[in-house]
């Protein structure tokens, strides 16, 4: 009867304390480098991410089925905080496909770096850990394959020129 009882303790004690797999935490997901007000490149973890103003888009694209939620940072947040004086973001990826984006374009349309797909942290087997998101149903003029392009998946580095 005590044995049961030790064990109803330890179980309550280990589902307030759950020994967690370690999370590498200080890994950076993304570093803007180029026209920035800093002199050396700077990087980002997710957690550091996290902590910026987020911004939701639910909307379809041609990767999902179906009206989708994507939550992340705007990209116009983004420059602002590394001091971005150029006129275009070269944005490159972990499979080293690249794309310009006119730095105008983040305020104009308000595209955000999505983190979370439908509140999952997207892997980078499925387009992550970040992936450029328009808001597309909002505003059907992005319908078009130049924005397409510019819809970067496994974001790993944005150069500011
Ligand atoms: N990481 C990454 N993002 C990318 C691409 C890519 O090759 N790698 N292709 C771009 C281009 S040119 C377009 S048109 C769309 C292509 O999406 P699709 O391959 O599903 O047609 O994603 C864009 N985002
Ligand atoms: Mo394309």
């Amino acid at each position: 009867m005590k044995q049961l009882l030790y064990t109803a303790v330890f179980c309550a004690i280990f589902q307030l304390f759950p020994v967690s797999a370690p999370r590498a935490d200080d890994a950076v997901i993304l570093t803007i480098d180029g026209k920035v007000a800093a002199s050396q490149s700077v990087d980002f973890t997710r957690e550091q991410l996290e902590a910026m103003p987020m911004s939701t888009i639910v909307t379809t694209t041609p990767w999902h089925d179906g009206a989708t939620t994507f939550e992340g940072v705007p990209l116009s947040v983004l420059m602002e905080r590394v001091g971005a004086k150029g006129e275009r973001a070269v944005v490159f990826a972990l499979n080293n496909y690249s794309v310009d984006i006119p730095v105008e374009e983040f305020d104009a349309y308000g595209p955000i770096l999505a983190l979370k797909r439908n509140g999952q942290y997207m892997p980078i087997s499925d387009k992550g850990p970040l992936f450029v998101i328009y808001p597309f149903d909002q505003r059907p003029e992005l319908k078009n394959e130049l924005h397409y392009t510019r819809s970067v998946w496994q974001v790993r580095s944005i150069s500011i020129e």
